[in-house]
């Protein structure tokens, strides 16, 4: 009987120095030291020996049992440790290579391109940069921009009102009004932002962007509006560009022009221009000076028609963009199209 332990053993270990895997090594002790495997059951008919032989028997079988056990743990841990090498070996990734297949850059879309390049001229004159609330108070929208009790903007059909009293805003305008209310002048400001009108069509979207600009200060005419208009269209249009101001109406400027720049497209190539249709010039703004009436709602606050003067101007960020990359319909802008993106910048 122990000659047999002895075989069962020996047979034993070469299959455990042989298995390859540790799936193949489970198999082994299953083999061997599993529930129906001879060395076990030998240990289990120990009792039944003839009492001389059990001692020896027993011995022998619980031996080769625990050496089994040791030898195959040993063998685990070395192909355990194998395995882990060659998965850390095989699973390795190089961060450094490129997706497969490269990912293009992305771009910033071309009207946050268009406000950024707005935002930079102003600031290079001196123009801080103030954001505003989009939902704002008739107050603030209308009447302390001296919009008359019945200008067609107040109405239901021209505006989204949030409530009686309540808007969403149609210009940045009362952000300048909140702007005198915190600070005295000298004041110099540009305010971007979303702005809402109940309008739409290829050149009208019912939410839209403008930049509004306001200067305040001692001695400010309308040649300081004109001059800062100038560096502004040739900053974003060609420093070829002039400008012209035509006679306009704005509630809160008096006087209030329209400003035109010089046409960046005929001037390119001198055939007949779409552009301009002709005319050698594109409209790009609204501007005029700070209405005393629209003081008049913030006097308490430092600004004394009397004392102080200003210039204002509001532009359409969609408009600006959509002259200077000639963008036919604007409501591409907001398509979601990536070759929109791609296109410009
Ligand atoms: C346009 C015209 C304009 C203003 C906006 C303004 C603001 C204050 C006082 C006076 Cl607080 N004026 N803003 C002035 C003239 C024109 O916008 O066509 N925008 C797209």
């Amino acid at each position: 009987m122990t000659d047999r332990i002895d075989q069962i053993a020996a047979e034993a270990r070469a299959a455990i120095e042989q298995a390859a895997t540790t799936d193949a090594l489970e198999q082994v002790r299953v083999q061997y030291l599993g529930r129906k495997a001879e060395l076990p059951q030998i240990l289990r008919g120990v009792a039944d020996l003839p009492p001389e032989q059990r001692g020896v028997v027993g011995r022998a079988a619980n031996l080769a049992r625990r050496e089994l056990e040791a030898a195959i743990a040993a063998r685990a841990e070395a192909l355990e440790a194998a395995e882990l090498d060659e998965r850390l070996r095989t699973d390795r990734v190089d961060v450094t290579l490129p997706g497969d297949p490269p990912q293009p850059v992305g771009r910033l879309h071309v009207l946050t391109q268009t406000r950024r390049e707005i935002e930079d001229v102003f600031v290079g004159l001196g123009f801080r940069v103030l954001e505003g609330p989009e939902v704002e108070t008739v107050h603030y929208n209308f009447d302390a921009l001296n919009h008359a009790p019945t200008h067609p903007a107040r109405a239901r059909t021209d505006t989204f009102y949030a409530g009686e009293d309540v808007v969403l805003r149609t210009h940045t305008s009362p952000m300048q009004i909140r702007a005198m209310e915190s600070q005295p002048p000298p004041l110099y400001v540009i305010i971007p932002g979303r702005v809402y009108r109940r309008d739409s069509d290829a050149t009208h979207t019912p939410q839209f962007h403008q930049v509004e600009g306001l200067a305040v200060d001692t001695d400010i005419t309308l040649a300081d509006l004109k001059g800062t208009l100038l560096d502004f269209s040739r900053a974003i249009f060609g420093s070829e560009r002039e400008v012209r101001l035509r006679p306009h109406f704005f509630p809160f400027t008096e006087p209030s022009v329209e400003v035109d720049v010089s046409c960046f497209n005929c001037a390119r190539d001198g055939s007949p221009c779409q552009v301009c249709k002709g005319t050698g010039w594109l409209e790009i703004l609204g501007a005029g000076m700070v209405d005393p009436n629209v003081f008049a709602h913030v006097r308490e606050h430092g600004y004394d028609p009397e004392e102080i003067q200003g210039f204002a101007f509001g532009m359409g960020i969609e408009r600006i963009a959509a002259l200077k990359y000639g963008i036919p319909d604007i409501r591409t802008l907001y398509a979601n199209d990536v070759r929109v993106l791609e296109q410009f910048g």
